[in-house]
């Protein structure tokens, strides 16, 4: 047996097992309404090593890797018996991604990847890159996973081989081992990314969170976090799609925005957290939002805080796709406890912890964008006034 096989092989096994052990402190000074983590709780690095490297000496003699991982980012999340199980995306060094499992018991640290990553059936049109997977446990009984599923646009000039077609993928599943896929969500709009089932019926149908646009990157005349219904999931289709909260000139949402994991019931109403995007002279920033919505018409919005929620901060904004923080994934326990998790950088995943006391204490009393700089001026000594009052 050669000895570089059996040392590489020890060294990242020891190297493996050390990430996964490693505890994950939360940072000192937190903002009150959310508290980060000192590290990732998923990266590249915890993709097992049985999924990149090929373990026989006889075939394999410089322990080298045969099948890299390129990153592991934006989670689909769910509680399930007391553990946190997060659906990644993992993009292999190839660019496609696809969806694997990683569970731990207290959800900031300890994340551990299953052997096997996810097996998820095609449609009569495969999917070219699937990703984002938004997990719910709906009301009818199923967990149900939401995806994007992009495939080459037929209608791309001759040469052009970027463009691409952006649709709802849909498949179910009681174990998140084996899925049954079901037919693509149609609706008329070209693209659809950032698709999310409310978990509960609405008027006795399927509810959908949608989000129209007319280019696979621009939202040209579409955009917005859009809205609509079906009698079926096995054969989804939006008749009629409203747009519930739209982009706005000079906002975190300027650009597109689109919903992030479903949202979470609270007595006061559903709490959305969504991405905005903007665009600057480095490129588009994503930033995470949060807004309440009425509890009987999850349509309409009835709390909406200005400016970001969570934004890149630190190594978080540098990555592949750098200045991004993404979420699709969010674990809401019954004891109040909410785990946000978000990307950062389309590259890592973190966690974000807090309760739906804070979270409703920041969507009910953070005041809205006035969207004028005097504005903003007159909301901030309306602020400065009242403190300078309470300090006499
Ligand atoms: O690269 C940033 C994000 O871009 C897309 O989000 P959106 O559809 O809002 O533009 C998605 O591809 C997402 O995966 C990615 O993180």
């Amino acid at each position: 047996m050669n000895g570089i096989f059996e040392e590489r092989k020890k060294q990242l096994t020891e190297r493996y097992e050390a990430l996964i052990a490693r505890p994950n402190p939360k940072s000192p000074d937190g903002n009150g309404i959310y508290d980060r983590y000192k590290y990732p709780v998923l990266t590249a690095e915890h993709a097992p090593l049985i999924w990149k490297y090929d373990f026989s000496a006889a075939t394999n003699p410089y322990f080298m890797e045969r099948i890299g991982v390129n990153g592991v980012f934006n989670p689909g999340a769910i509680e399930l018996g007391g553990k946190f199980y997060l659906m990644a995306r993992v993009e292999g060094v190839d660019r496609k991604s696809f969806f694997a499992v990683a569970e731990s018991d207290n959800g900031v640290d300890g994340f551990r990847f299953w052997d096997r990553p996810v097996v998820m059936p095609e449609t009569e049109n495969p999917d070219i890159n699937v990703y984002d997977m938004r997990l719910v446990q709906h009301e009818d009984g199923y967990i149900y996973g939401l995806f994007c599923t992009e495939r080459k646009d037929p209608d791309a000039p001759r040469g052009d081989l970027s463009s691409a077609v952006a649709q709802c993928g849909i498949a179910r599943t009681k174990d998140l081992i084996n899925w049954e896929r079901l037919a693509d969500l149609k609706t008329s709009s070209p693209q659809q990314r950032n698709v999310v089932l409310h978990p509960e019926f609405v008027d006795g149908k399927y509810a959908f969170y949608t989000r129209p646009q007319d280019g696979f990157i621009d939202t040209g005349s579409g955009g917005g976090i859009g809205w609509g219904l079906s009698e079926s999931i096995e054969q989804a289709v939006i008749e009629h799609e409203i747009i519930i909260d739209e982009r706005y000139y000079h906002t975190i949402k300027e650009v597109k925005n689109g919903q992030g994991p479903a949202p979470i019931k609270t007595e006061k109403g559903w709490l959305h957290i969504a991405h905005g995007v903007r665009n600057t002279a480095a490129g588009l920033r994503y930033v995470l939002y949060a807004f309440l919505s009425d509890l009987n018409e999850p349509y309409r919005v009835t709390h909406a805080p200005g400016g970001h929620f969570i934004a890149p901060e630190g190594e978080e904004r540098v990555g592949d796709v750098s200045n991004v923080v993404f979420c699709n994934g969010v674990i809401a326990r019954d004891n109040g406890e909410v785990y946000i998790y978000y990307a950062s950088s389309d590259t890592r995943v973190h966690v974000a912890t807090t309760t739906v006391g804070q979270l409703l204490d920041y969507v009910m009393n953070t005041p809205e964008d006035p969207l004028r700089s005097y504005a903003c001026v007159q909301q901030r000594l309306e602020l400065v006034e009242r403190n300078l009052q309470v300090a006499k």
